[in-house]
């Protein structure tokens, strides 16, 4: 391995020739490029990459370098089957990378585990389904069964699931987003109604000042750098407030346009760069607000003002409480947690203040902390004082993961449903759904350690890699009577079973979906609240793999009955029957079938937008917080001798969550290896250690679970003193599953209190890579 700073642009050259290699290496060269063409177009699939919306500009060939990576890494033509199986025990198994376990390629048949053998072996869809529904109906309680969705879940295949599983008695739903944009739809439901962004697409060419919290465009949402780039030259500011110097969000030279890509151009993204502390966000903005009150203050002596009052008086409710808390909270407070001085925060603020219409994104680095909810509400105010929600060129703007995090969610998959939605299922389908709240991931992974759930069925996503506390939530999901994983490739979740399992290959976004009605298609809601359809274009038929809705309509069937509530089969048969039912069942649907013919696809609405303040008070509500007192429940210092450093876990260049499509970071000048971990270069002085060292790297948390990584390599990289990095999901052994966030429980992927130790063994090699 090796690494060395990268000097190039975001995108770029760069980019391109990673997305040639991608489609290169892969067998299916042809197959793949007649893919990519067709990626967000209005006949194509929606890109199962990330949620960034797209003006529907007809017949416009858009895709960036990752959303590349990953339609090759699901178009592959390798296959996992029964051979594959046969001959790796599920233990070996276990012992190789996330890299190797994907690579493998698709599932490609049912498989069963054999505890006997430690193998898994070939069951027909039938017996599964079977086996599936009679574990099920064994249960005391149907809150013993755990219904996990990952992001990528079509709005069909998630209508269905919540559905069979409410029928069946439970609202346990745990999903990625309580490890994701939790912490996001809490505070937005608490403080403007609806959980999700108030902005359009369009309003980033309306901005004069776009301000970007915790996170890297340029690697995971890299469509959206695009948009920076063409509002910087414009002439808006854009201003990033960032742990670490990320390249993407420094230099953007956009691989569509020939022009910059001939003169080796690059346009800035971001016009100003900020560095806080891990968790510092919240002083930012209180500082930042700091500033704004000033200013108010002074323009009032004038009878003049700088904050909306009208707004203020006609929308809100609590701005006064919250001013106060602003006026007491001391600089030296703002300075010390931020890691920023006055001077940079009054910079910040002043920008602010010239701009006339501002939108404020935020992505993981503020959505995973324990004072996270308190982060968001800060940000809330800041804008609120402006009146900047419902107004062109302005507003609220988180930016989403997986490609359909959002719309899971609208239909339904969540344990916390609104009366209203239970409600409406009841109307709609004739039988009581469960009212009381169900498990997110946190309890269902604590129900799973008690041996209180005993089933767990996935769709989707690689929990055991996702969650904290490897080893931990492994032993918890191997306790359980039975595994159930609906997966495109093979993970790490696949191989710790329960004491039964089952691994059922469905179809992915790329896939050609064909059923008794016809051919196919799903639909999807990105970042922007636009739902548009998506079908695929790979012609996976001759193999036994499964859309998504017909397994889950198979286990329905066997385990509820044919009819009960609805006829299922009808459902598998041809998807227009989902919506039809999602339009009965979920307002904002309304014509969904006929809606879905118009380019571009169409807007679910926003209240908030329309100024329209679903909360108890009916006013958009100001949430006073006092700034946290550390970014932990306790001083981790005071617990050790070694000093002590906040870690924060997050995606290289080459991955997808847990898929690991490869071992750079090119960005970040990282080469070959994945276990690094990023230094301030004065504190590899201070430890006595030099670049390339190797160091083990262990928490400090309240209990005595040993929590331990080894032999990862010591990069010097532009971040703040006491802050590290490493890669996730080699670092999630590191944070404890009980370190989550006030009222999100969301894991605090972005805080551990870790010290390093300098490495006591030689590096382990594991298919070429150090592990
Ligand atoms: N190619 C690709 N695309 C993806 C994904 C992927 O893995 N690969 N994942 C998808 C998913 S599910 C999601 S949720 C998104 C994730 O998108 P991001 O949120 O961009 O993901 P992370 O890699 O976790 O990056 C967090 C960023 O926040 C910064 N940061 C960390 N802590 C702090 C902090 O306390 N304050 C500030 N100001 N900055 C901080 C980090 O330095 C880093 O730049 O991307 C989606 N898109
Ligand atoms: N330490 C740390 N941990 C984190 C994070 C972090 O920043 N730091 N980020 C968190 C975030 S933001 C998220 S969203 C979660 C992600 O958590 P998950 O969503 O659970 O994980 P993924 O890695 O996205 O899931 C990958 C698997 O999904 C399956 N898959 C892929 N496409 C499809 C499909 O179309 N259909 C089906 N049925 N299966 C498919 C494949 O089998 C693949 O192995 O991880 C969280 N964990
Ligand atoms: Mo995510």
């Amino acid at each position: 391995m090796s690494y060395k700073e990268y000097s190039g642009s975001a995108g770029g050259w760069g980019a391109l020739k990673a997305t040639t290699q991608h489609l290169f290496k892969s067998q299916n060269v042809a197959k793949n490029i007649s893919n990519l063409l067709r990626t967000n177009q209005d006949h194509g699939f929606d890109c199962p990459g990330c949620a960034w919306g797209e003006k529907g500009v007809p017949g416009r060939f858009r895709f960036c370098e990752n959303g590349a990576k990953a339609v090759n890494w699901e178009a592959t033509s390798r296959r996992v089957g029964r051979e594959f199986f046969a001959q790796y025990s599920v233990e070996w198994l276990n012992k190789q990378t996330d890299y190797f376990l994907e690579y493998q390629g698709r599932l490609n048949e049912p498989m069963s585990y054999n505890p006997e053998t430690d193998h898994y072996e070939p069951i027909s869809w039938e017996d599964a389904y079977e086996m599936i529904a009679s574990y099920l109906n064994l249960l005391d309680d149907p809150n013993q069964a755990e219904f996990y969705t990952s992001g990528r879940a079509s709005n069909e295949a998630a209508f269905v699931y919540q559905l069979f599983a409410r029928r069946f008695g439970t609202n346990n739903f745990p999903d990625c987003s309580n490890m994701c944009h939790e912490s996001t739809s809490h505070a937005l439901g608490k403080t403007i109604g609806i959980g999700k962004g108030t902005i359009s697409i369009d309003d980033f060419e309306k901005a004069d000042a776009i301000f970007l919290f915790g996170q890297n465009p340029g690697t995971n949402h890299p469509r959206m750098l695009e948009t920076l780039s063409a509002a910087f030259r414009r002439g808006a500011r854009v201003v990033a407030f960032n742990n670490l110097k990320e390249r993407g969000l420094e230099r953007f030279t956009n691989p569509q346009h020939s022009f910059e890509m001939l003169s080796n151009g690059s346009t800035p993204t971001t016009s100003d760069y900020f560095m806080p502390k891990l968790g510092g966000d919240m002083a930012v903005i209180r500082g930042m607000v700091k500033v704004l009150l000033g200013h108010h203050q002074e323009a009032v002596k004038r009878g003049e003002s700088v904050f909306d009052l009208v707004f203020i008086e006609q929308q809100t409710q609590g701005m006064a409480a919250y001013l106060e808390q602003v006026e007491a909270t001391p600089w030296s407070t703002i300075i010390q947690q931020s890691g920023l001085t006055q001077d940079e925060i009054t910079q910040a603020a002043e920008i602010y203040l010239r701009a006339e219409r501002r939108i404020v994104t935020w992505a993981m680095g503020i959505t995973q902390h324990k004072h996270s909810v308190a982060t968001i509400e800060e940000l809330v105010n800041l804008q609120l004082l402006f009146g900047q929600v419902g107004k062109p060129g302005a507003g609220l703007c988180p930016v989403r993961g997986h490609s359909n995090v959002q719309g899971d969610r609208t239909v339904g998959i969540n344990e916390k449903p609104p009366q209203a939605f239970l409600d409406n299922i009841e109307k709609v389908f004739g039988f009581r759904p469960p009212q009381t709240h169900g498990h997110n991931v946190h309890n269902a992974l604590q129900a799973m350690a008690r041996g209180d759930s005993k089933v767990f069925i996935g769709l989707g996503g690689n929990l055991v890699a996702a969650a904290p506390d490897t080893d931990r939530v492994a032993q918890a999901i191997r306790r359980c009577d039975l595994t159930v994983h609906i997966a495109t490739k093979l993970n790490r979740s696949h191989v710790n079973p329960g004491q039964a399992s089952l691994i059922l290959p469905c179809f992915g976004r790329t896939d050609i979906d064909m059923q008794a009605g016809g051919e196919q298609r799903v639909t999807v809601e990105d970042s922007f609240s636009m739902v548009h359809a998506s079908s695929g274009r790979v012609d996976m038929s001759g193999e036994s793999i499964h859309s998504e809705v017909a397994i889950l309509v198979g286990i329905a069937k066997a385990t509820l009955g044919a009819q009960n509530p609805v006829d299922w089969q009808s459902l598998a048969d041809n998807y227009d029957h989902i919506r039809d039912l999602i339009e009965k069942t979920i307002p904002g649907f309304e014509n969904f079938n006929q809606r879905l013919e118009v380019p571009g696809g169409f807007y679910l609405g926003n209240s908030a937008r329309e100024l329209n303040w679903k909360t108890a008070s009916g006013k958009a509500q100001i949430v006073t917080n006092e700034l946290p007192e550390h970014v932990l429940p306790f001083d981790p210092q005071s617990m050790t001798d070694k000093p002590v450093f906040i870690l924060q876990t997050m995606r290289s260049h080459d991955q997808y969550n847990t898929t690991v499509y490869g071992y750079d970071d090119r960005y970040r000048g990282i080469r070959g290896e994945r276990n690094v971990i990023f230094l301030n270069p004065k504190d590899i002085q201070l430890l006595g250690l030099n670049p390339e060292d190797r160091v083990d790297i262990e928490t400090i948390w309240t209990d005595d679970v040993e929590r331990k990584i080894y032999n990862f390599k010591v990069v010097p990289y532009q971040i703040p003193q006491g802050n590290v990095a490493a890669y996730f999901p080699e670092a999630n052994a590191l944070i404890p599953l009980e370190s989550k966030g006030d009222w999100s429980d969301t894991p605090t992927s972005k805080a551990v209190a870790v010290v390093l130790i300098p490495a006591q063994n030689e590096p382990l090699l594991i298919n070429g890579s150090a592990s």
